[in-house]
């Protein structure tokens, strides 16, 4: 099945991985590091940087997305990450490319770019090639791959490049959840006594911008409970994340099993939802529901939908809490009556 050339290249040990990877680049390189950025893979970034910056005339970091998430702007400001972002101009001014937490099919601005190398954690994909691969699915992180590089090559990491990794690490697994495996959790461990906790207490403890308080406010005030479910929806909204935040301050209220909240973006009807995973499985009903008309999916204690407000048939524009709540119905109805029975 795996045509590509991730099987081609088999090292005996990291020490031989590494040198292999190093030397691919050479004194007149100049390298781009492209990245989806995210926690996870802006400390991928930086350990690149650190990895390559006296080995190549120069190595700059750029992303191809914006960064909307008020964490992942507090991290680069933090440890003052320097970004590029991504223009295919910006590509003429390197030789060599290197693309880190994703892969060249996963996003349409990376098909045309010949990488050097790949290095990645999420499931293998085909379809492209790279002169270096090295993909750890099992791995929670990318950000471990690259701790176990610097190990190798014996750098100890600065202080902001190890709270940096250690951030992408916690991220990517959930704070150790199931995802995590045991490189993950060595990692941690190693770059525990390198890291600033104070730095790190910043990136994880900010999640909301003043401005964004107004749709606590009015998540409270369209606030529906029906049994043990709580529904919400917010209307339109400047950026997701917010919903999601939302939707986790709702899941912690006692007594609840169920968080629906709901709003509006880019003409979609943008849904969160969270359970308590006992016998629920949010992924599969979002799926259930929704993946006919929209995006849909998750796992068992947390799930997404997007569905264009065109798909939904609505009579009229408004859309409300009430019909926020008729979309579940259906899924709830067949339990609710399997459960009197
Ligand atoms: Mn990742």
């Amino acid at each position: 099945m795996d045509k590509s050339n991730h099987k081609k290249l088999k090292f005996r040990s990291n020490k031989e991985r590494v040198s292999y990877f190093l030397k691919l680049f050479n004194k007149e390189d100049k390298v781009l590091v492209l990245i989806w950025a995210d926690p996870d893979a802006l400390a991928c970034a930086l350990a690149l940087k650190r990895i390559l910056q006296n080995k190549v005339e120069k190595i700059d970091i750029s992303n191809i997305n914006e960064i909307v998430r008020l964490n992942n702007q507090v991290m680069v400001n933090i440890l003052k990450i320097p970004l590029i972002k991504f223009s295919e101009e910006l590509l003429k001014s390197y030789n060599k490319f290197i693309l880190v937490d994703s892969q060249p099919s996963h996003r349409e601005e990376f098909k045309n770019i010949k990488f050097t190398a790949v290095i990645d954690h999420h499931p293998p994909t085909n379809d492209w090639e790279a002169s270096y691969v090295d993909i750890r699915p099992d791995y929670g992180a990318a950000s471990t791959i690259l701790f176990e590089y610097l190990k190798t090559l014996k750098i100890k990491p600065s202080v902001y490049l190890a709270t940096a990794l250690i951030y992408g690490i916690k991220v990517d697994t959930d704070n150790f959840g199931s995802s995590a495996n045991p490189q993950d959790v060595t990692a941690f461990q190693k770059l525990y006594k390198h890291m600033n906790r104070y730095l790190l207490n910043k990136m994880e403890g900010y999640h909301i911008r003043r401005s964004e308080l107004k749709y606590f406010k009015i998540a409270l005030d369209q606030l529906k409970f029906q049994k043990n479910r709580i529904f919400s929806y917010i209307g339109k909204v400047l950026n997701t994340d917010i919903l999601v935040v939302i939707a986790d301050f709702l899941n912690k209220i006692y007594d609840t099993s169920w968080v629906f909240v709901g709003g509006e973006y880019k003409k979609k009807l943008v849904i969160i939802i969270r359970c308590d995973g006992y016998r629920k499985d949010a992924g599969k009903l979002a799926t259930r529901l929704f993946k006919n008309i929209g995006l849909a999916g998750g796992h068992k204690e947390k799930a997404r939908a997007e569905i264009p407000f065109s798909n939904l048939n609505l009579e009229s524009n408004k859309f409300d809490t009430p019909k926020f709540i008729k979309l579940f119905e259906k899924y709830f109805k067949s339990r609710d009556r399997r459960k009197k029975s």
